[in-house]
């Protein structure tokens, strides 16, 4: 049993699908007042493909399990859809530009997922006991940043590739994967960021290691806090607390409320561990206000609320912060979950 060697530059064989396009397709829709619906629906979910989109032909897909097993395996879509069905629903959230990993890009969503168990696929391969890392490669490849690249290539801890909702999905929100989202199979693992819920999955691979590549060990690794002078590096994996306000939106003019009424600001926390508390400030985060917050299920993001009673009319500042219960929250600035604020201008009813 030997670890395939890693071919970065994997020769393009005549069978590999095309790619329409063939270079980096964003679709970023939904500003964060715009992400009212608690389900987002296919199309106003944002699209990220680093090296383009392959048009992949289903009948002749398959996905091979390789590396560290007992048992490779090369299955076809008829043997994934003999397995039990399996639904979850889950935020999803892009990290954002790697080349500014500081940045929040606020591009989150929250979808419902439908495939297999992603544990089960593993485990019927027999993982040998020394596989600490599932490599997942996507059919897409070329140049990124001025890289080429063979594939695009993932990898995950085995303990996360084994978690109860890490999938290979088939299914977003009901219908069958578009072309953009991964058709016909990708990996799902709820809680971590997006990048590394790999699209179009065709392998995978258990190996001792983490796989060295562009997109693994180059981009997508932010500097320890509190490190010396040589920073270790943490893989973007699991997503930090994070939360953003829908409602009300930039710019909105509000009618200051009279007597004991009140403004109902609201918004979506999330995070990978569990939100022990989401707040809210109404004067630059001098103040907090805990927020209610409605129950987690399972990786799904959680609506917060708080009533705001302004006393004074003119502009103002709402912010929003969530903890999750390892303590962690959101820094002011200089964190791609830094904290959200919008501005508002209270004035005075007619
Ligand atoms: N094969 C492949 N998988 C990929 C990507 C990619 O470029 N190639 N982009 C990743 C990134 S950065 C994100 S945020 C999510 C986005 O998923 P979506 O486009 O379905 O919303 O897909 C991930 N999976
Ligand atoms: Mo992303």
């Amino acid at each position: 049993m030997t670890e395939a060697p890693q071919a970065l530059e994997a020769p393009v064989g005549p069978d590999w699908p095309r790619l329409e396009p063939a270079t980096t397709y964003l679709r970023f829709p939904l500003a964060p007042h715009e992400l009212a619906a608690n389900v987002t629906p296919v199309g106003d979910l944002f699209v990220l493909a680093h090296l383009g989109v392959p048009r992949v032909d289903r009948e002749a897909w398959s996905l091979e399990i390789g590396g560290l097993v007992d048992r490779p395996q090369r299955l076809r879509m008829r043997d994934l859809e003999a397995l039990p069905m399996k639904s979850v629903e889950a935020f999803l959230q892009c990290a954002g530009n790697p080349a500014t990993p500081t940045v929040p890009a606020r591009l989150v969503g929250n979808v419902h997922w439908r495939g297999v168990s992603l544990a089960t696929v593993l485990d019927a391969a027999g993982i040998s006991p020394q596989a600490r890392f599932v490599w997942t490669y996507g059919l897409d490849r070329g140049e990124f940043m001025g890289t080429r690249v063979g594939r695009y290539l993932k990898d995950l801890p085995i303990e996360r590739a084994r978690s109860a909702d890490a999938l290979i999905a088939f299914e977003l929100n009901g219908a069958p994967l578009t072309p953009e989202h991964g058709y016909p199979a990708r990996l799902v693992v709820p809680g971590f960021y997006g990048t590394n819920s790999v699209k179009w999955l065709y392998r995978m691979e258990l190996s001792r290691t983490r796989a060295q590549g562009l997109f693994t060990t180059t981009l997508y690794n932010d500097p320890e806090e509190g490190t010396g002078p040589e920073p270790a590096l943490r893989a973007v994996w699991s997503v930090a607390p994070e939360s953003l306000i829908v409602s009300p939106g930039p710019g909105a003019q509000i009618a200051r409320p009279a007597g004991t009424d009140t403004v109902e600001v609201w918004g979506w926390a999330w995070g990978d561990a569990d939100i022990a508390q989401a707040e809210v400030s109404f004067d630059g985060g001098l103040q907090w206000t805990r927020a209610r917050l409605e129950p987690r299920r399972g990786r799904a993001w959680q609506r917060f609320s708080a009533d705001w009673s302004p006393r004074a009319t003119g502009p103002a500042e709402i912010q929003c912060r969530a903890t999750d219960t390892v303590g962690r929250t959101q820094p002011r600035t200089g964190a791609r979950n830094a904290i959200h604020t919008v501005s508002v201008t209270v004035r005075d009813a007619l």
